[in-house]
């Protein structure tokens, strides 16, 4: 379960990024998702009912290049309107009242504080679905082997806080397998079968109310080259290659210096086209589309 660090990578060509337009939007009434919240520690489940999803309301966000030229890490995309400002309000201040936060753990690359946030089925088909512009991006980059698919969102997510002081230093994230959460109140399990190879962050507050902080990409692979620092933007995200992935991209959370900074992370799955497992994991996952 840790960030692992990884050996550079050899550098790519930058793959056209898809742009899209936002659609319009019908406003909704707010529903109430539960959600289990499990500490660092994995000591104990803690429920977390406050957190707020606005369902039905067709959001889908907008993804467009991080950047230009040799700057730009390959298979690096910036999301614009994932959620909106009063989902990100909700999820920080639920995470906040439900007081799970943990902090680092001395001489680790990370150095904020973070909760591990294992989300509902509900919770990641409605994200997966705003993410809709990266599905066929996906599936059809380069890089993506043939005969693998992208799956979904691993239902371990995290939530971090940095306070001014932290700092996530530059790394390589690791692959990770995928954890699905069956149905509320079932048991987590990790299934082998599905792998990640991105990573995706979502912010939930902007640059404005604190400094530092952005997420820094290093596209030559180590700290001294050219970066592309990357600033939170409220309901935005970002998302980049990592792990096994050929383009895995080096990078860090920057220092905060002021303010406080909120930002949730996640990992892409992906899986063997025709895989099903044991059933579950493709009735979970076909959910999803
Ligand atoms: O918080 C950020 O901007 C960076 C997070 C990060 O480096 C990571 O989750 O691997």
């Amino acid at each position: 379960m840790s960030d692992d660090i990884h050996a550079p990578a050899a550098a790519a060509p930058c793959p056209e990024a898809p742009t899209t337009a936002a659609p319009p939007r019908k406003p909704r009434p707010l529903e109430i998702e539960e959600l289990l919240v499990i500490n660092a520690e994995g000591a104990h489940y803690a429920r977390c009912p406050t957190i707020r999803l606005q369902r039905g309301d067709g959001r889908v966000a907008t993804s467009r290049p991080a950047g230009s030229g040799s700057a730009c890490p390959p298979e690096t995309v910036v999301l614009d309107g994932v959620l909106s400002s009063e989902e990100c309000d909700n999820i920080r201040e639920s995470f906040e009242a439900a007081g799970e936060f943990k902090p680092p753990g001395s001489a680790t690359v990370r150095r904020n504080d973070v909760v591990v946030w294992i989300a509902p089925p509900s919770v990641l088909r409605l994200l997966w679905r705003r993410l809709a512009p990266l599905h066929q991006w996906l599936e059809q980059s380069e890089y993506t082997p043939p005969g693998l698919r992208p799956a979904g969102l691993s239902a371990r997510l995290r939530l971090y806080r940095y306070s001014p002081g932290q700092t996530f230093l530059p790394h390589y994230d690791g692959s990770q397998q995928g954890w699905l959460l069956p149905d509320q109140g079932s048991k987590l399990y990790e299934d082998e079968q599905l792998r990640s190879r991105y990573t995706i962050l979502f912010y939930l507050n902007s640059a404005e109310e604190f400094d530092g902080g952005s997420t820094t990409l290093f596209a030559g692979g180590d700290e001294h080259g050219e970066a592309l620092p990357v600033h939170p933007v409220r309901g935005g995200g970002l998302v980049f290659p990592h792990g096994d992935h050929p383009c895995s991209v080096f990078h860090s959370g920057a220092l905060v210096t002021r303010g406080v900074k909120y930002a949730i992370r996640g990992d892409i799955l992906f899986c063997e086209r025709d895989y099903m497992g044991d059933g579950t994991a493709m009735k979970y996952f076909t959910a999803y589309v």
